[in-house]
């Protein structure tokens, strides 16, 4: 096989977000974008002389993946890489599944060809996360170093082949990996007592929101656990996804939320388009992700896998702080980081903690490093499994156990990005501390800076944080996965002890506080009186 080298000028927009490189797909299609950013990435990888032997690529089956394979086969080898573990034979693989692949086989790493809970399709977005060798993604100084080579590059590797299929090359190797994360869920959860859940009658729907999830969903929840082919709705992957936005929360997975919110089944839930995030929801009930993760760990012992306890847990900045009170209960410690899964990455490592989780709909724990909605899903069926409650109980009973943390994030999608921006910068910089609006004084704003407690990196400009005299913690922050303009995030919390307020609706009892965030951020004076496109 020839090696190419293949002239190249840098792009200027090359520059990872929170989840790996996110952009229109019109914009991954230009000639050279895919090729300069994934030999970008072996560069970083490659930069202090390491070879790579195996490098994993799979994807959520989103278009153009399916294209874009041979290119980085042809790259991968060329490269000088072995083997290339090809995940699924028709290419289309949840997240978690494919971060179990990379550790199971002992790759060097991996890149997952997904813009996650994004649109998919010619209109929609494509992504590249790029994964190292604990599956989990990219760290901050290894984002940096893969941006820094960007901006350098003039040439990528590739292969001349003629008109063989990069695809067939001896270096390619097909992995189902299906079975794999059907069993190693499956050797984590009380499959017996769910079967028997399941058997009793109880029912249940999985929307898979025609992405990823589908034949996972179908292996764990119809083959081996009983519930039956019907309730796994959207379960065949289209590469455009259907035209469906993939994110699982009450706005865009609004079909199988009004569906429960009638009171459809017993239990109700949704993948993302690449499998890592979920929405859990009751007979008639909403589950906040924050309120989840609080949950599952309150719950943990009922799982096998974590029978011999947790050691800690950690949840990103702008999630509510629910965990932090079932947590200190329990003894554990408790980490705070900024938002972003690779954050957690060296804390599992580290052993520090098992299990941890994010606002954004997702939860996850030790045996991968990336989150995973299957997984999350699996836990509340085996604590409703063990406990015989219904969601609905069981989320009553922390509050009645912990108080409640009301709860919101609104987001603003799409908006003017220098005006985003211009708004942060003002924020960030003013002194705000003491400032009265109205009746309510702000005691601290900080601008969120983290060290990692592990390796010691460490970040800031990672959103602003405010609390108040009257007990309300607000997190705002640029979104890092959207593509157009920018995504403003406010994340608004208020813990409330009295137990009669906890039926007051989540958006009633923090009105006020949204009041009070307009008045200081000046939103609604620098972009209109516009509504969030997302509440959730
Ligand atoms: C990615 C990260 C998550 C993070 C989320 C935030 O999720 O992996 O850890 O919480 O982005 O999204 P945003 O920056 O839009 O608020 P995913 O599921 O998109 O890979």
């Amino acid at each position: 096989m020839k090696i190419l080298s293949v002239d190249t000028k840098p792009f200027d927009n090359q520059k990872p977000g929170t989840g790996g490189l996110r952009k229109q797909t019109s914009v991954f299609l230009a000639p050279n974008f895919l090729e300069n950013f994934i030999q970008s990435a072996i560069n970083a990888r490659t930069a202090d002389g390491q070879m790579l032997n195996t490098w994993v690529v799979g994807g959520d089956g989103r278009y153009p993946g399916m294209q874009f394979l041979p290119k980085i086969i042809k790259i991968l080898v060329a490269n000088g890489v072995q083997k290339v573990l090809v995940v699924g034979r028709d290419f289309v693989a949840p997240t978690p599944a494919i971060s179990h692949i990379i550790r199971k086989y002992k790759a060097d790493g991996g890149f997952i060809l997904s813009a996650s809970h994004n649109p998919a399709g010619i209109n929609g977005d494509f992504g590249v996360k790029v994964e190292m060798d604990n599956g989990g993604q990219a760290t901050e100084s290894f984002t940096n170093a893969l941006y820094e080579q960007t901006k350098v590059i003039s040439s990528y590797k590739t292969l001349d082949i003629g008109d063989v299929d990069a695809l067939e090359l001896p270096n390619v190797e097909y992995v189902n990996p299906i079975k794999d994360y059907a069993d190693l869920l499956e050797s984590m959860f009380d499959f017996d007592a769910i079967r028997k859940w399941f058997a009793d009658g109880h029912t249940f729907r999985f929307d898979a929101m025609n992405a990823s999830t589908g034949a996972a969903a179908h292996e764990i929840f119809v083959n081996r656990l009983g519930a039956r082919p019907e309730w796994i709705l959207r379960a065949a992957p289209k590469d455009d996804f259907g035209g469906v936005h993939p994110e699982p929360n009450p706005t865009y997975a609004h079909e199988i939320y009004d569906f429960m919110m009638r009171g459809g089944a017993d239990f109700g839930c949704a993948c993302d388009g690449d499998g890592d995030r979920n929405m859990i929801l009751g007979n008639g009930f909403y589950v906040k992700p924050s309120d989840s993760l609080a949950i599952l760990a309150k719950y943990h012992k009922l799982v096998p896998y974590f029978q011999s306890g947790l050691r800690g847990v950690a949840r990103s900045a702008p999630t509510s702080s629910a965990v932090d009170a079932v947590a200190k209960k329990m003894g554990l410690d408790v980490y705070q980081t900024p938002t972003g899964w690779k954050f957690f990455a060296s804390l599992l490592d580290a052993g520090r903690i098992n299990l941890c989780g994010e606002e954004s709909f997702g939860q996850g724990a030790d045996y991968i490093r990336e989150k995973d909605g299957i997984f999350a899903i699996l836990f509340w069926l085996n604590i409703l499994a063990k406990t015989g409650k219904t969601v609905e109980e069981i989320v009553r009973e922390m509050w009645d156990e912990n108080g409640r943390f009301f709860y919101c994030q609104y987001s603003y999608e799409g908006v003017d990005k220098s005006a985003a921006d211009d708004m942060i910068r003002r924020v960030s910089n003013a002194n705000l501390d003491g400032r009265k609006y109205g009746d309510v004084t702000i005691l601290r704003k900080e601008v969120f800076e983290y060290t990692d407690p592990v390796t010691g990196e460490f970040v800031t400009n990672q959103g602003i944080q405010i609390l108040t005299d009257n007990g309300v913690r607000v997190f705002c922050r640029l979104s890092g996965t959207g593509t157009v303009g920018a995504t403003v995030r406010f994340y608004v919390e208020r813990f409330e002890s009295d137990k009669s307020k906890f039926d007051v609706p989540v958006t009633e009892y923090l009105q006020d506080v949204f009041q009070f965030v307009d008045a200081v951020f000046e939103f609604s004076k620098n972009f209109g009186d516009i509504r969030p496109s997302a509440i959730n």
